[in-house]
């Protein structure tokens, strides 16, 4: 009896296995998300400066922080450097006698010109760059990102129906190649090379839709909607956060973005359009990290 309890109990397990398999390969077709896990672009412990840089836009921000911050070490190195020699040339043991100088043209001029001219190269590439965030005018496609306590939901408003949401993956279920705190179980799936916008909003409370390595930041504002929009250049996984304090599990909603070839987004397309949208907007999704625990722990 024993025996055929265990035989019946593994052939279950057979099953379930398969279950998942099969949908998993969805019928046996290739992973249209296949190309996004060539590269990974992801933040790494003690890392320095921005992330590698997966669009134009933050290319440009990479670069204009790092003029911005020549500029400033060449003026406090001057500043610096002219300050000890102050201290050395002027102090009272070594300058007894001071100068009642109050006057002089020269050094007015100069301090008012060099500043202004500083300024001026500054304001041009600053300029420049906001204007180019701005203009999201043509875009191949515009995805509605709401931000919900604490889930990020994906509308695509080109794709009838394409609404789900995107949960992290919750760290007693990462599964191998997942990132803790990163991963989702549903990623926004973008194509490469095509312009796409974003109306960005909230569901309840402010929200900040953060993608460090593709220079999009903007808040999640309810009642309004906040525009953006990139331009990946690369297949590859990205990854970005909420980062504005919207409550207990704020640290639980990672964005996860699989960035693939046109032809991999269409084929994605019709595997999302089957499994997605029948589960969109689930009321309480298994994977969602549940506050109640929290919630009694604190009012112990
Ligand atoms: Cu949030």
């Amino acid at each position: 009896m024993k025996r055929r309890i265990g035989w019946l109990f593994c052939a279950a397990l057979l099953l379930v296995a398969a279950g998942h398999v099969a949908l998993a390969q969805t019928a046996g077709a290739p992973d249209p998300l296949a190309a996004a896990d060539t590269y990974v672009n992801a933040p790494k412990p003690w890392q320095m400066w921005f992330p590698k840089a997966g669009s134009p836009m933050q290319a440009q921000i990479d670069w204009l922080m790092k003029y911005v911050l020549w500029i400033m070490a060449g003026v406090v190195g001057f500043v610096g450097v002219l300050m000890v020699y102050v201290f050395i040339k002027f102090n009272h043991k070594a300058n007894k006698v001071p100068s009642h100088l109050t006057h002089n043209t020269l050094i007015e001029v100069v301090w008012l010109v060099v500043p202004t001219i500083l300024l001026a190269i500054i304001i041009g590439p600053s300029l420049s760059l906001i204007w180019y965030e701005g203009d999201d005018s043509n875009p191949y496609m515009t995805v509605t990102v709401t931000g919900h306590q604490w889930y990020w939901e994906y509308n695509y408003q080109s794709v009838a129906g394409l609404d789900y949401t995107s949960y992290m993956i919750p760290d007693d279920q990462l599964q191998p190649g997942q990132i803790r705190r990163l991963s989702v179980d549903h990623p926004l799936v973008l194509p490469v090379g095509e312009k796409i916008k974003f109306d960005i909003t909230s569901g309840d409370v402010l929200h900040g839709f953060y993608l460090p390595s593709l220079g999009v930041q903007k808040y999640a504002i309810p009642g309004s909607i906040q525009t953006s929009w990139t331009l990946i250049t690369k297949p590859g996984t990205y990854y970005g956060e909420c980062n504005q304090i919207c409550g207990i599990n704020h640290d639980a909603m990672p964005i996860e973005i699989k960035a693939v070839p046109m032809a991999d987004y269409l084929a994605w397309i019709k595997v999302a359009q089957a499994n997605y949208t029948e589960n969109a907007v689930p009321p309480d999704p298994i994977s969602s990290p549940r506050p109640v625990d929290q919630f009694a722990e604190a009012s112990k």
